[in-house]
């Protein structure tokens, strides 16, 4: 990812800020209620930043939003160079659809490499827009699940003629759609109001976000203590893809097995534990567009969904009730019990039972995260605090 590394020492600093907050400063960590979003890379936690921001505090300023104009050149430029560097790559290649008019085109992508340009020049944008406007370039695009494409790719190609304007600023839905990879950890406060049943007034809220990918794993430990909920967060619409970071593993199966071992693990116990399955608009549209989910899972082929749990006719709803169903078999499963063995507990003692709480959510619509959040907020008020076991 060429736009991501842009989280230089500052952001080190104020992780490393953040873990010693969370080490001393216990008188007001005790007035705020501690969430912390996980997940593998790509999944959408940093969405669920943004769209905080966006529901709970003022939104983007018009500087903030123009502060990211540069990452959205940036995504403009790695998706183009992506898709048509793999029309040659996979296998079979995807040729152009006007060879005559667009190779040259081709060619000038290729040669600025994955790197963005210096300079985003009108001459740039022309290019850019030629292929973009290509069938064949359009049918590599829809073959994304061969090669690491990222998720903000079409919103942005579709919009090459606002983009380029020197007088463009961003708006919400770009801001929800740009794309920078999480290197450290992050943390957003915000007030929600409590309903009378759980006393009234407000409670103040504390969201932490961190890196998914592989390489930043190790650093969730930092804070896992005292940690009220986890809203784990899982792309549905993975199930065709491979991992950036190892392009043999499936993106689904990774998500399901971290989410077993934070689930069954031992330094979570206390925590709610929220799932988030999100990018169901993907989800829905790659269905539609009739990709299989037998051909990754194929359990999924005799799989059944209730009646009573969604409409049997829908290809869809079948998709998103069996990864739902693939949660909660993970949660009636016996642990491992090398994930749970804490010293000085006995297996019964650290084995409750625990409820899970699985959303459908599309992490870049306002509305749905707020639904979804009006619905999970008694759950994380009426969760009793008690320190992480380590
Ligand atoms: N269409 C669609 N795109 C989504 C959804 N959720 C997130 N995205 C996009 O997916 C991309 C990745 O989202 P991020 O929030 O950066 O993912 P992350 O989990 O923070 O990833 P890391 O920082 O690498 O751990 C962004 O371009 C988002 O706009 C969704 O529900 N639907
Ligand atoms: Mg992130």
């Amino acid at each position: 990812m060429f736009c991501n590394n842009k989280q230089s020492d500052p952001a080190e600093r104020r992780s490393r800020e953040i873990e010693r907050e969370l080490e001393y400063d216990a008188k007001i960590q005790s007035e705020y209620k501690k969430l912390l979003l996980l997940g593998t890379g790509e999944v959408g936690k940093t969405t669920i930043i943004k769209q905080m921001k966006i529901i709970h505090i003022n939104g983007f300023t018009e500087d903030e939003r123009k502060e990211k104009v540069p990452f959205i050149k940036q995504n403009i430029h790695e998706s183009i160079y992506q898709i048509v560097k793999h029309m040659d790559l996979l296998s079979p290649p995807v040729l152009l659809a006007d060879e005559t008019n667009n190779r040259s085109s081709v060619e000038f992508i290729m040669k600025i490499g994955p790197k963005e340009p210096d300079n985003f020049t009108n001459e740039y944008f022309d290019h850019v827009k030629g292929l973009w406007a290509d069938s064949g370039v359009k049918e590599c695009f829809n073959r994304s699940n061969e090669y690491q494409l990222i998720d903000s790719a079409e919103h942005f190609l579709n919009q090459i003629d606002v983009i380029r304007e020197s007088s463009y600023v961003p708006n919400t839905q770009d801001i929800l759609f740009c794309r920078i990879m999480t290197t450290s950890i992050s943390k957003i406060q915000f007030e929600m109001n409590v309903s009378k049943k759980y006393g009234g007034g407000v409670a103040k809220f504390w969201m932490y976000d961190v890196g998914g990918q592989r390489g930043h794993q190790k650093k969730w430990i930092s804070v896992f203590e005292g940690i009220h909920a986890v809203l784990f967060l899982i792309a549905a619409s993975d199930f065709d893809q491979t991992l950036r970071e190892d392009e043999k593993k499936n993106r689904l199966k990774e998500s399901l097995e971290i989410f077993e071992n934070i689930y069954w693990g031992r330094y979570l116990r206390q925590a709610g534990m929220i799932v988030f399955l999100n990018k169901q608009d993907i989800l829905q549209r790659k269905i539609e567009n009739g990709k299989r989910i037998d051909k990754y899972f194929p359990d999924y082929k005799t799989y059944k969904p209730t009646a009573k749990e969604g409409n049997p006719g829908s290809e869809y709803e079948k998709a998103k009730l069996f990864m739902r169903q693939k949660l909660i078999d993970i949660t009636k499963k016996k642990p491992d019990p090398e994930l749970l063995y804490v010293a000085g507990f006995t297996m019964e003692q650290e084995i409750e039972d625990r409820d899970i709480y699985v959303h459908f959510t599309v992490a870049t619509d306002t509305n749905n995260i707020k639904k979804v959040f009006d619905s999970i907020h008694d759950i994380i008020l009426k969760q009793n605090l008690s320190s992480a076991v380590f």
